[in-house]
């Protein structure tokens, strides 16, 4: 805000209620990296924000695709191409028409008082730098709702995604992902990374997620064949252990919180020393680290919780 008053100070700090004092610590960072003599951000919150995945193979790194139907193609995992992970979903249009790929269908979306965003995204790879795909949204049937403009493939892979509001108040009903050729042609593409979510919140399309990325990622059910959500990040630092590995002592490292570490603003860790809270503290946006000497390497972990 360009209109910050002194009064407003209550404003800029923040004092835990009793409730949210004695919250347990449910999030944490593991760290084991490198510093330098120019500040580098060990932390930032929030460090992820929730989302979801319907698409229960979204990776395709399960062996089972029969949750994906072909439509004027033949389709097979491959492990040929993957934007992430071993594997991928190999097209092989027939050439005969336009529009051949395949699609997913969701599980019913419920009815809503509000309007529900859906959000679909894939990335996709040629065999060769030629021809074009497009994602689409449509409903149980197939008509379309909602479409990517139509993308050139490359040998890279590329994200493409649609985006579709469903009415408030309207009857529950399942929805389709389509990833589809979008002339005819008969180049084969690979497809990974196939995201289907709803949210009321925004139609902004999530990162991709799904349950083996990590911490906060999750599987609802089965491993590669379920549905996936990534849990809320971060978002108050409530503690941190810090080890400066190094036996040199001129490399000394610096940890400063909510402000670029220096010599003067960050508390110093000798080398072969810990920094380690053992109360709880609140910082609400980063941890910095910079070294006197050399690049010491420091490990150890951020604390946290999800909310103030
Ligand atoms: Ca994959
Ligand atoms: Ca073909």
């Amino acid at each position: 805000m360009p209109n910050e008053r002194h009064t407003d100070h209550r404003e800029w700090e923040i004092d835990a209620s009793t409730r949210v004092g004695g919250h347990p610590f449910t999030k944490y960072s593991p760290f084991r990296t490198a510093t330098s003599t120019t500040a580098s951000t060990l932390f930032t919150v929030p460090s992820q924000i929730l989302s979801t995945n319907w698409v229960e193979n979204p990776g395709i790194e399960g062996s089972g695709i029969t949750m994906f139907t072909a439509t004027g193609s033949a389709i097979a995992r491959d492990t040929g191409q993957a934007a992430e992970g071993a594997a991928s979903l190999l097209v092989n249009p027939a050439n005969s028409a336009a529009s051949e790929g395949f699609y997913w269908s969701s599980p019913v979306v419920a009815v809503n008082k509000l309007p529900q965003h859906i959000t679909v995204q894939a990335e996709v790879r040629g065999a060769s730098a030629s021809g074009s795909v497009k994602i689409q949204i449509t409903d149980s049937s197939g008509t379309e709702l909602a479409t990517s403009a139509d993308t050139n493939l490359t040998t890279s892979f590329a994200q493409i995604t649609a985006t579709y509001t469903i009415p408030g108040d309207t009857a529950g009903a399942s929805y389709r992902i389509y990833v589809v050729s979008a002339a005819q042609h008969n180049i084969n593409w690979y497809t990974d990374k196939i995201g289907f979510e709803v949210r009321e919140d925004t139609l902004a399309v999530s990162s991709y997620t799904d349950g083996n990325q990590g911490i906060g990622y999750e599987w609802s059910s089965t491993t590669n064949n379920s549905s996936s959500y990534r849990r809320m990040g971060m978002s108050t630092i409530r503690g941190i252990q810090v080890r400066n590995e190094s036996g040199t002592s001129a490399e000394v490292v610096f940890v400063a919180f909510d402000c670029v570490a220096t010599a003067t603003t960050g508390i110093p860790v000798i080398a072969g020393q810990a920094l380690e809270t053992v109360w709880p503290i609140d910082f609400r946006s980063y941890v910095s680290v910079i070294s006197a000497s050399g690049t010491p390497t420091v490990s150890g972990v951020v604390w946290g919780t999800h909310n103030g």
